[in-house]
Formats: C-alpha cells, sequence, structure tokens
C-alpha cells in the first residue's frame, strides 16, 4: 500500500472510531442550517450612506417630483420655478427672488402662474433676469408651464431680457411672486 494511502486510512478510522453516525449527521446538519442563514446577516451600508450620490440641481424640463425639492430656492423643482429658464440666482450668489451683488434685475421680464402646493393657490409670478455679469453657468434650469410661442413675447422664457439693460450680459434668472392668481369667473 501507498504511505499516502495508509495516511488517509489511518486517519478516517481514527475520526470514524471517535465519531458515531449521529454525531455526522448533526454536523452536517448544521453546516447547512449556518449556510442557509448566511444571508440574514446584517450588512454595514454606512460608507454608502456617507458618499451620496451628487444631487441633481440641472432642471430637466420634467413635471416636479413630489417630496421636499418643491420646497429648495436651490432645486430647479422649487414650485415658483414653474417656467423659469436660465441658471438659478440663488445657486450664483443671490437668491430666488434677488439678484447676486455686481448684477442689476431686467426691467423687462416674462410672467407665469405658478401653482404653491404648500397652501393650493396659484401665484403670478416674473421672472427677471439678473444682468451685467457673465453667464453664472451654475444651476441650469428649464421649465416650461403656461409658457407660450415666442409671438406672445411676456409669456416666452426663452429671451435675454437683459436687452433693455445698458450691461446686457445675461447672468442668471430670478422667480419674484407679484400676486395671487385670481380664479377665472
Ligand atoms: N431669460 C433667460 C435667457 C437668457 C438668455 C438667453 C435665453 C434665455
Amino acid at each position: 500500500m501507498h504511505p499516502l494511502d495508509r495516511v488517509f486510512e489511518n486517519s478516517a478510522r481514527s475520526i470514524a472510531k471517535r465519531t458515531s453516525r449521529r454525531s455526522l449527521l448533526a454536523s452536517v446538519g448544521r453546516m447547512l442550517t449556518g449556510a442557509a442563514l448566511l444571508p440574514l446577516l446584517p450588512v454595514d451600508r454606512s460608507a454608502r450612506a456617507q458618499t451620496p450620490a451628487a444631487p441633481a440641481k440641472q432642471g430637466s424640463g420634467t413635471a416636479p417630483t413630489a417630496g421636499k425639492v418643491v420646497d429648495d430656492p436651490q432645486s430647479c423643482e422649487y414650485w415658483k420655478y414653474c417656467a423659469i429658464d436660465g441658471f438659478l440666482c440663488s445657486c450664483c450668489g443671490g437668491t430666488s427672488n434677488s439678484c447676486p451683488p455686481g448684477t442689476q434685475p431686467s426691467p423687462i421680464t416674462w410672467i407665469g402662474t405658478c401653482h404653491n402646493p404648500g397652501d393650493g393657490r396659484d401665484y403670478i409670478v416674473s421672472y427677471n433676469d439678473c444682468c451685467g455679469k457673465v453667464s453664472c453657468g451654475d444651476c441650469f434650469c428649464n421649465r416650461n408651464e403656461r409658457e407660450k410661442p415666442m409671438y406672445r413675447l411676456s409669456r416666452n422664457n426663452d429671451v435675454n431680457w437683459c436687452m433693455a439693460n445698458t450691461e446686457s450680459d445675461y447672468h442668471c434668472s430670478v422667480s419674484v411672486i407679484l400676486g395671487v392668481a385670481e380664479p377665472e369667473k
């Protein structure tokens, strides 16, 4: 007999002497149960929570999704941006309704009506451009609710309203509430 065979035979006999068939079945059963329970163990996903995906600030022109973003002035989904087309001044050193320092609001604007889900009312909104600096480039947002084609200029948002300013460089756009829209009688 090959010496290796003898080693295996001896160790098999020694194991057989020390264990019964019942204990062998019990340990096989324990191993199978452990393997079946492995997927139920908790998994640490904290690393993913610490490196969240970058929030999408870019406008898509799609309908606003339900949730907190309708209240975030730096989000394109903010309710009063429903017909804005441009860079959000709230991301460019200004606010949702004030121009960043060093820029001037356009005296002529385009007008829209946006529904505020917070109080259920419709508001008339003026979209002024802020002028006098090069394009901000942050938080581009293009939404077109109730926007009208170019022949209704005051209802069209694809116009550089800085054209009437002495410094006609377009920087960003704000959304100023003018009043509550009365329901048509
Ligand atoms: N009113 C925003 C804008 C500015 C320049 C060109 C198109 C639209």
